[in-house]
């Protein structure tokens, strides 16, 4: 039986707590209330200044948004949906509804109305906390959430509120900076996030007091040993999972410093922000270490000396990645793989224990183990689907009672990947049990994909599965059977791809590559057996 326990940690998790004052207020206790918590670099098309803020000043600012969104009238468990750019005041309504024991919920601000409509209605969201630049994306769709109350807007030079809504800026200016964070039970709700799957909606996945500090207290200790000297700076944005660690509770439990950019990544920026914040620890996915290698001489015009660490996760990073970058920065990069309902990594290489090409081993305070598609113990040296425990796990996805019952098996969460771990200890990411592709971090069912394929007269039947790059990274991959009478082409590929972007389908999900083939396997009952195509692209890429 594949089983094994990360080292024990002792975690000290309060009764009662608000994880908003121990992230933040604890840091002022301590002494730290002059030290600079957060600097923003700003963006100067979005209208954001370049700002700093210390441990006071975002104790007092998170005080102020918890008193003001106490005078709106919101309390505890009411949902908060955020769909804010990454800014101080991103953290100070997220930590400041923590304080009143309201349950922020960050969603990606790159969404159609549509999208959002689902998220209010499915949290049942009582305000909506949004950067003024993007209310166009919900101004369609407000009468349609049925318990929305209020829209408060984060003013930049370009946006100010109108008269029905709340501007954010006004509401932290005239609220009092003095607040008691309400203490809570360690299992009270905190924050959710939105997490999706091949097929049905987004799952809201909700997530309690104590899983950000289990996360800090194993992880962030542990493997990255962040301490108040260290810079951190996520290229990923504090809506996902990934951002939000990387540069909240992982960076304020320790005294640290985080940077945040409000604008789009842009490999060129990020050099230019290691260097002028002194980056110590550089967070991001394989496809902007990619993008990031992409930057010709970047390692004689960038000074990246302040980095002793660069973080990788959302996809398996490549062996070649990893090397490339070493060869040109002189610093690793730590794979590791987090989830959602995790709130973040729990199997990662270490420092000075690295080996490339594989997530590495079990985080302090999580257990793995491997099991069949039955649930049976899989044999050594066997891949299998792979479980995880630790107390970071989320409770439960909200409203989606038959999902909970499939991934929170007691104290295991499924996590839907295949691994296998080998003589030394290492576990390797073979792929997902499930059809999700997983490109640029981000999720691409094939169902949708297909579906949008299938609409155009020369495709007959399609499969979407994960493939790879010549970096290994993933892309979205098209196998096609053209109709009678069509002609596979490069004309055709490009055709296809603008009926794609025409249909509105989003640029990430357009398949980066096509192969037409004049059949798909197939099981007796006719349903295509995308994981054959899945596992043949995976021999391809890796078998080189
Ligand atoms: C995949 C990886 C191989 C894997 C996340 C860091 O990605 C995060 O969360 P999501 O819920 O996705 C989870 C799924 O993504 N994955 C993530 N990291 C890796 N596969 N190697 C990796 N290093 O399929 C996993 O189940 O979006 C990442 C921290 C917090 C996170 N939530």
């Amino acid at each position: 039986m594949v089983y094994e326990k990360g080292e024990d940690v002792e975690i000290e998790i309060p009764e009662r707590m608000n994880i908003a004052e121990i992230l933040i207020d604890d840091n002022v206790r301590a002494g730290r209330g002059e030290k600079i918590a957060v600097r923003c670099c700003g963006d100067s098309s979005l209208g954001i200044k370049k700002s700093e803020v210390t441990y006071h000043e975002l104790m007092e600012l998170t005080n102020r948004a918890g008193n003001g969104l106490k005078k709106v009238g919101l309390g505890v468990d009411d949902r908060i949906l955020m769909i804010a750019l990454d800014t101080p005041e991103f953290l100070s309504a997220f930590f400041g509804a923590i304080k009143i024991g309201a349950i922020p919920v960050p969603v990606n601000t790159m969404l159609s109305p549509e999208e959002y409509l689902y998220y209010l209605n499915d949290s049942r969201a009582k305000a909506v906390v949004i950067h003024g630049n993007l209310i166009d994306r919900i101004s369609p769709i407000l009468n349609k959430a049925e318990f929305l109350k209020h829209v408060i807007v984060i003013e930049t030079e370009k946006f100010t509120a109108s008269s029905s809504q709340i501007s954010f800026q006004n509401l932290i200016d005239e609220s009092s900076e003095e607040l008691e964070p309400l203490k809570l039970s360690k299992d009270s709700m905190a924050f959710w996030l939105y997490s999706s799957g091949t097929t049905g909606l987004p799952k809201g996945v909700v997530h309690l007091q104590h899983d950000m500090l289990y996360s800090a207290d194993t992880y962030y200790k542990h493997v990255l040993e962040i301490d108040e000297n260290d810079v951190c700076y996520s290229v990923s944005k504090l809506f996902f999972a990934y951002g939000l660690g990387n540069s909240t509770y992982g960076v304020f439990r320790f005294g640290a410093e985080t940077v945040l950019d409000p604008g789009i990544p842009d490999p060129e920026k990020s050099f230019r922000i290691v260097e002028d914040y002194r980056v110590s620890v550089l967070f991001t996915v394989p496809a902007f270490y990619n993008r990031m290698l992409g930057v010709e001489k970047a390692e004689n015009r960038f000074d990246t000396s302040s980095l002793r660490l660069c973080v990788n996760a959302g996809e398996a990073l490549p062996a070649v990645t990893y090397q490339r970058w070493k060869e040109r920065f002189g610093v690793d990069i730590l794979d590791g793989i987090g989830a959602t309902e995790l709130t973040h990594i729990f199997i990662s290489n270490r420092p000075g224990k690295i080996k490339p090409g594989t997530s590495g081993v079990p985080v302090p305070g999580y257990e793995l183990k491997l099991v069949d598609e039955n649930g049976n113990d899989v044999p050594v040296g066997k891949s299998g689907k792979l479980l995880v425990k630790g107390d970071s796990i989320a409770a439960f996805y909200w409203e989606k009672h038959e999902k909970t019952k499939k991934s929170f098996i007691g104290e295991w969460f499924d996590t839907g990947d295949m691994y296998i771990r080998d003589e030394d200890g290492f576990w390797t990411h073979v792929g997902r049990a499930d059809d999700l592709i997983r490109t640029r971090g981000l999720w691409v069912s094939p169902v949708e994909v297909e579906n949008a394929l299938l609409k155009h007269p020369a495709v007959e039947l399609c499969a979407v599965v994960q493939g790879y790059d010549e970096n290994r990274a993933g892309i979205v991959k098209a196998f096609v059977v053209l109709s009678q009478g069509a002609d596979p082409s490069k004309g055709l590929e490009d055709e296809l791809k603008s009926f794609l972007r025409e249909s509105g389908l989003k640029g990430y999900k357009i398949p980066e590559r096509f192969e037409f083939v004049s059949e798909l396997p197939m099981t007796a009952t006719g349903k295509i057996q995308r994981y054959k195509l899945r596992l043949l692209e995976r021999e391809r890429a890796f078998s080189a």
